[in-house]
């Protein structure tokens, strides 16, 4: 079976999970959410990154259905840690441009947050710039809307796609997350603590959260501090973990 007829039983199979890796606040040192990580558990193949499936779910169409499941998945999962075992976390997402783009995407999650019972502020959305400027008068319509129910809007892996600055203040968002490319060699190559450091002064012009990812040592964590980055999530905090062990690590690390 190719990799492409696979993937289209997976789902049915219950082959795909999802990880969590937590969020962490600089200021208060409190983990304040998760960022849910796609796993595909191949009976043969053993574990398959979403770097190899994603790309091929969104040409063949099944990252629709696949996307679905992880937005009603980590949606029911982030209501049972919030209400029934008290971990008042936020649930960030990754969403594809095939995703973000359907005619009724805004549809999917009122109905998945309506069938959760979760608050839409409990969500946090991760969008890449190059989706954004995919269709960038249906990209601001399709943001507004969810702003308006209060989703938080995160530009996942800033810095590395198209983008336009001069959009950037067109779209009502929360929170930019520098690539870790940037955050790898903050500490020894000048150019990239340079970006980082001029992200970081751009997000707080324009009055947004800016996150940290690929966080993975002390020393990346104090340039950080220095520069006031808000929030980290890496390797340094945690490694994305089954939900059991999520809820564990939270208990143990607040
Ligand atoms: O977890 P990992 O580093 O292997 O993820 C690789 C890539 O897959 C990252 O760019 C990440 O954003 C993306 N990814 C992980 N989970 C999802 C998901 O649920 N949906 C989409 N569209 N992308 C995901
Ligand atoms: O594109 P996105 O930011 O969604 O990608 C997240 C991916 O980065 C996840 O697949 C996760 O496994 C990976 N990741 C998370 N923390 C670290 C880290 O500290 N170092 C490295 N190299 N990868 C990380
Ligand atoms: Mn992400
Ligand atoms: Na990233």
């Amino acid at each position: 079976l190719s990799l492409e007829n696979s993937l289209r039983y997976a789902l049915d199979r219950g082959e795909l999970e999802l990880h969590y890796q937590p969020q962490v606040s600089l200021e208060s040192g409190r983990v304040t959410g998760v960022e849910a990580l796609l796993r595909w558990r191949h009976p043969h193949r053993g574990w398959i990154s979403p770097a190899q499936f994603i790309p091929l779910a969104e040409e063949n169409g099944l990252i629709v259905p696949i996307g679905e499941w992880v937005l009603n998945t980590a949606c029911a999962q982030a209501k049972t840690w919030r209400t029934t075992e008290g971990l008042p976390l936020t649930i960030a997402v990754n969403l594809s441009a095939r995703q973000f783009l359907q005619a009724n995407f805004i549809a999917q999650i009122d109905q998945i947050l309506g069938q959760c019972d979760l608050a839409a502020t409990a969500l946090k959305l991760e969008i890449t710039e190059s989706l954004l400027m995919q269709d960038l008068k249906r990209a601001i319509t399709t943001l507004h809307a969810l702003k308006e129910r209060g989703l938080q809007l995160a530009i996942d892996d800033f810095g590395t796609g198209y983008s336009s600055l001069n959009y950037l203040k067109r779209f009502p968002l929360d929170q930019l997350k520098i690539d870790r490319a940037f955050i790898r060699d903050i500490t020894r190559e000048p150019d990239d603590a340079a970006i980082a450091q001029a992200i970081i002064a751009l997000a707080h012009s324009l009055k947004l959260e800016v996150m940290a990812e690929g966080v993975e040592s002390e020393a990346q964590v104090a340039f950080l501090r220095t520069k006031f980055c808000h929030a980290i999530q890496g390797y340094y905090v945690s490694r994305p973990l089954p939900p059991e062990q999520l809820a564990h690590w939270v208990r143990e690390n607040r």
